[in-house]
């Protein structure tokens, strides 16, 4: 635990105190204690949020269009539904884009929706839909259109997909549908789950052009928010080392079509695009394993296992040279940043993975994590991927389609990676695995999913950590009462934070959060006036 404060069992207690009883139950599954870090204990995670509960967590349309297939720059995204829902999702998530081939275009600029008004609602939508198709089409003639459902979409029962069908027929580009409407599934993440599938019936496996380049890998799982994809471009191209498709920062529809050629998956976001991996080698004989490229051990460990992989001595000895030269950049910047932030204190809750991958770079600053939990993952991402079979399949899971995924009988294993595979393997190499976060904390540290404002505002009062990392709903709420917050989803206005590069920004943006006494002097609203700040302080701070 902290410097100060509780244990964390009696914090829990704290949090869980104010709760009726079936609120209580629910919400003590999710909250734990690590007690045991080398075998996590179970956590409740994916469940329904108590109504009245105040959750971070976003919806399923969001995760699908506004996550893992809407940074796809140039197709052109049109959102089925009430203007708020693609109004919202515009451009809110700073996953980055930039055009980077001749003749390109990106739609990202744009926020296309149908505008469905009462009478849509009431006499259906499917040819306002398909109107909004035609005058997209003659408007911009892009490659390809996708279109996401919103909930009242599927509540009235509009079949997006036969109207895709249709005029794909009849514009001969590709056209498809996401039924992602925002009610289905508990969270984000089942929008996630649906985005994957779409994108593999739809997209992976178009284009057999062979890729050029010794090395090819596609990374899953990055989204390039606030730059961190075109940190990781930078280091990778340094290696020699080609990046066939990101999924899905700063992509573009053609790498995904071709991506199916590279030689290996690397995965960084495990929530989000897990699915995908898995069908690719499935299908394709591509093999996947987990990176993380947030951090500088976990960057370090990361490049080393992808030389290791490909096996040849040229690429592990220029990977060495690369780590090398970058970390001459960074010691004096971690060096000196240590100096302050050391045995500072750090709660993150965030998402599916940030809130464990965020853990490598607060390691670095020498802080201590001291509590920590996802908005929506899932027990894997706590516990690790063995504890996949033992996963309950509830009705709300049961709602999203898994698709049955055979082997290609013409390209699986087209650039013998299955062979590659087996003969790592052998010699110990971890394919297909992902750690979860609960191995990762120190133990009695407090783990809480889908944390809710009631158990923040009890956190800080508890513990007041030097920084919280967040999302965009509760930011100003910890700000309001002294502390500073991250914002890890979008970065708040900074970043890149992947990769060597990264790595000094966050360490310098921490360093001035935590080391300055501002917030000190921040009262928030609610309270009393004769609470004023110490005189003392602000002496201090103005002298
Ligand atoms: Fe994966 Fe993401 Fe995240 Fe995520 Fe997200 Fe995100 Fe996130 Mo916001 S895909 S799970 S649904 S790493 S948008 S880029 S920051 S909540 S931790």
């Amino acid at each position: 635990m902290g410097p100060t404060g509780p244990s964390a069992a009696e914090a829990r207690e704290k949090m869980l105190d104010i709760y009726p009883k079936k609120t209580l139950r629910k919400r003590s599954k999710q909250m734990m204690v690590n007690e045991n870090p080398s075998t996590p204990a179970e956590i409740g995670a994916n469940s329904r949020t108590v109504p009245g509960i105040i959750t971070q967590r976003g919806c399923s349309y969001a995760g699908c269009k506004g996550v893992v297939i809407g940074p796809i720059y140039d197709i052109l995204h049109i959102t089925h539904g009430p203007i708020g829902c693609g109004y919202y999702s515009w451009l809110s998530r700073r996953n980055f884009t930039k055009i980077r081939n001749e003749g390109e275009t990106n739609y990202l600029q744009y926020s296309m929706s149908t505008d469905m008004q009462e009478n849509h609602i009431v006499f259906g939508g499917e040819t306002l839909l398909k109107d909004a198709i035609q005058e997209a089409y003659d408007e911009f003639k892009p490659k390809a259109i996708s279109v996401y459902a919103t909930c009242p979409v599927g509540l009235i029962g509009d079949d997006i997909h036969a109207v895709c069908k249709e005029m794909k027929a009849k514009l001969g580009i590709n056209i498809f549908g996401f039924s992602c409407e925002g009610y289905k599934g508990v969270s984000q993440s089942a929008g996630h789950h649906i985005a994957n599938n779409g994108v593999f019936k739809n997209m992976i496996g178009l284009d057999d052009t062979p890729s050029k380049g010794e090395y090819t890998i596609n990374i899953l799982g990055e989204y390039n928010i606030g730059g961190d994809a075109w940190e990781i471009d930078r280091i990778l191209a340094l290696c020699g080392i080609k990046i066939i498709g990101t999924l899905s920062g700063g992509v573009t529809y053609d790498e995904i079509c071709n991506a199916h050629m590279a030689d290996l998956n690397v995965v960084m976001c495990h929530r989000s695009i897990n699915y995908m991996a898995e069908m690719m080698e499935t299908k394709f004989g591509i093999p996947w394993f987990k990176v993380n490229f947030i951090g500088l051990e976990g960057t370090k460990k990361s490049l080393r296992k992808i030389a290791q992989y490909f096996g040849e001595k040229k690429l592990i000895d220029r990977v060495e040279e690369v780590i090398a030269a970058e970390m001459s950049e960074v010691r004096p910047v971690i060096e000196d940043v240590k100096t302050r932030t050391n045995g500072k204190t750090a709660a993150l809750f965030v998402g599916g993975s940030r809130a464990h991958h965020y853990q490598d770079l607060f390691e670095d600053m020498e802080m201590k994590v001291i509590a920590a939990g996802y908005e929506f993952a899932h027990r894997d991402d706590y516990e690790g991927r063995e504890v996949l079979p033992s996963i309950k399949v509830d009705a709300d899971s049961r709602n999203i389609e898994e698709l049955t995924i055979e082997e290609d009988p013409e390209r699986f294993n087209l650039r013998k990676t299955v062979d590659r595979k087996k003969s790592l393997e052998e010699s110990g190499f971890a394919f297909s695995d992902y750690e979860g976060m609960l191995k990762q904390m120190k133990k009695d540290t407090l783990v809480i999913d889908d944390i809710s404002h009631h158990e923040m505002e009890k956190l800080i009062e508890l513990y007041k950590p030097d920084v919280i990392g967040s999302g965009v709903k509760d930011k100003y709420v910890i700000e309001k009462m002294g502390v500073p917050c991250k914002q890890l989803h979008s970065y708040d206005y900074g970043g890149p934070y992947a990769g060597f590069k990264g790595a000094i920004n966050f360490f310098k943006e921490i360093d001035r959060m935590t080391s300055s006494r501002v917030w000190e002097l921040t009262r928030a609203p609610w309270h009393e006036a004769d609470e004023a700040p110490e005189a003392t302080v602000s002496e201090e701070v103005t002298a």
